[in-house]
C-alpha cells in the first residue's frame, strides 16, 4: 500500500485504473456519463482506465465503500488487467480508502482527489502551487490520522506503539507544519491581491468575470473580447488556474476589465474551493459574471447547473449575470434555440456567441456598454 499517494510521479501500475462506482436507486442522474467524464479527467493525468465496476447499492459501504464481496472481486479483476490503482467515483472517508486499499492491494483514489492531482500538474503561479498543495495537505492529514489510530491498535502492549505509528505521525506533522506555513504564504499573496482589487476600484474600471464549466471556452473569449493572443486556451480540462485580468473596450469607448479564472466540475473538492476561495473572490467582488456554458456539449443543461450551484457556494449566487452559449459554431441552431428557451426560465439574459468565429461577439460588447450605462444611472 502506497503510504504517500501524493507522489508526483504514476508508477507503471498506477498508470492502469480500474474505476469503481455505486449505482445508487437514490441518484437521480445515470452514473455512466459521469464515469465518462472521469475516464476523461483520469486521461489528463496520463492514467487510462481498463475497466469499470459497478455495485448496485443504496449507500455507500461504511467500511470500504463498495461492499466486502464486491471489494474482493476488484481485487481479482485488478490482478487480471494489472492495474495497480482503483479510482472510485465519489467521496471516500480515510477509513474507506485505507480499507479499500488493504483488501485490493491496489493505491486507492477518490473523485476528489483525481481533480486535486489534475490541479497540481496546471498549477503555474507561486498562489496557484500553494492553494493546491494546501487542498492536497487537507486531504491527506486526516487519512494519515486514520492509518495512525489503526497502527497503533496494531501495537499491543500499553504504552507502546504501533509499528507504523510513528512513521504516520511524522508525515502527519509535518503535513500540518506544511499548512500553516502556506496559509502564512497565502496571506501575503492575497493582502497583495486585495491591494490591487482596492487600486482598480480608485481607477474606477468596471470589472466583470468570466465563470463556467472547465473547457466551456472562457479563456478563447477573453483572448477574443482583450485581443491578448497570450492567453492559453487549451482542449484540456482546467488549463486555466490562475486568474487572469484584461482591458475589453467597448463600442462606446469604455474601458471595463474581464477576470478570466478556474473553470468549474461536477463535485468540485471543497478542499480546492477552499482553497482557490481567495483566487474565486474575483467573481464575488465583479458587477456582473459572464457565465459560459458549452452549447456543443450534450450535458450542457446539467453543466448549468453544476456552475449556478457552484457559484452559490462560494458566495456569488447574488452577484448580477448573464449566460453565454459558447460554441454555437459547433451545433445546430435549433438546438440553440432549444437551449436558450429552457435556461431563459432561469436567467434574465442568454446571449448565444462563438469565441472561435466571432459570432454573437458584437450584440455581446453592446449589452455590457447598455449594462454599464444604466448601472451609471442615478
Ligand atoms: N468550436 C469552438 N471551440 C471553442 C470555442 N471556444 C473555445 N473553444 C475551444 O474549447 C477548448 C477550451 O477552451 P478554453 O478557452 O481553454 O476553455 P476554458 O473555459 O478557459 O477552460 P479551463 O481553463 O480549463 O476552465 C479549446 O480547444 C478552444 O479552442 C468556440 O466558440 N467554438
Ligand atoms: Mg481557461
Amino acid at each position: 500500500m502506497s503510504v504517500n499517494p501524493m507522489s508526483k510521479n504514476l508508477s507503471g501500475k498506477t498508470r492502469k485504473a480500474v474505476i469503481a462506482a455505486l449505482d445508487m436507486s437514490s441518484a437521480d442522474f445515470d452514473v455512466e456519463p459521469l464515469l465518462d467524464e472521469l475516464e476523461l479527467l483520469l486521461g489528463n493525468l496520463g492514467v487510462t482506465s481498463v475497466g469499470r465496476i459497478i455495485q448496485k447499492r443504496d449507500h455507500p459501504d461504511a467500511g470500504c465503500f463498495l461492499g466486502i464481496g464486491k471489494a474482493e472481486e476488484a481485487a481479482l479483476f485488478c490482478a487480471s488487467v494489472g492495474a495497480g490503482l482503483i479510482v472510485c467515483n465519489g467521496q471516500l472517508a480515510p477509513g474507506q480508502r485505507a480499507t479499500l486499499s488493504k483488501i485490493t492491494k491496489c493505491e486507492v483514489w477518490d473523485r476528489a482527489f483525481v481533480i486535486m492531482k489534475i490541479f497540481e500538474r496546471r498549477a503555474r503561479s507561486q498562489e496557484a502551487k500553494l492553494q493546491v498543495e494546501r487542498a492536497l495537505c487537507a486531504y491527506e492529514i486526516p487519512y494519515l490520522k486514520g492509518l495512525g489510530r489503526a497502527m497503533s491498535r496494531l501495537g499491543g502492549g500499553i504504552g507502546t506503539r504501533g509499528p507504523g505509528e510513528t512513521e504516520f505521525e511524522r508525515h502527519r506533522r509535518k503535513l500540518e507544519r506544511r499548512l500553516r506555513d502556506i496559509s502564512g504564504k497565502l496571506r501575503v499573496i492575497r493582502d497583495r491581491r486585495r491591494l490591487s482589487r482596492e487600486r482598480r476600484a480608485k481607477e474606477r474600471f468596471p470589472v466583470i468575470s468570466l465563470a463556467g464549466y472547465t473547457n466551456s471556452g472562457k479563456s478563447t473569449l477573453l483572448r477574443r473580447l482583450s485581443g491578448d493572443e497570450t492567453l492559453i486556451a487549451e482542449d484540456r480540462l482546467f488549463s486555466t488556474l490562475d486568474t487572469f485580468i484584461r482591458g475589453v473596450r467597448l463600442p462606446s469607448g469604455r474601458t471595463i476589465l474581464v477576470a478570466d479564472t478556474v473553470g468549474f466540475i461536477r463535485d468540485l473538492p471543497h478542499s480546492l474551493i477552499d482553497a482557490f476561495r481567495a483566487t474565486l473572490e474575483e467573481i464575488c467582488q465583479s458587477s456582473l459574471i459572464l457565465l459560459v456554458l458549452d452549447a456543443g456539449a450534450p450535458d450542457c443543461l446539467e453543466t448549468f447547473r453544476v456552475v449556478t450551484t457552484t457559484l452559490g457556494d462560494i458566495g456569488a449566487g447574488e452577484v448580477r449575470r448573464i449566460v453565454l452559449l459558447n460554441k454555437t459554431d459547433t451545433c445546430r441552431e435549433e438546438d440553440v434555440v432549444q437551449l436558450r428557451e429552457r435556461i431563459a426560465g432561469d436567467e434574465d439574459v442568454v446571449l448565444p456567441v462563438s469565441a472561435v468565429d466571432g459570432s454573437g461577439v458584437d450584440s455581446l460588447l453592446r449589452y455590457l456598454d447598455e449594462f454599464f450605462q444604466q448601472e451609471e444611472k442615478p
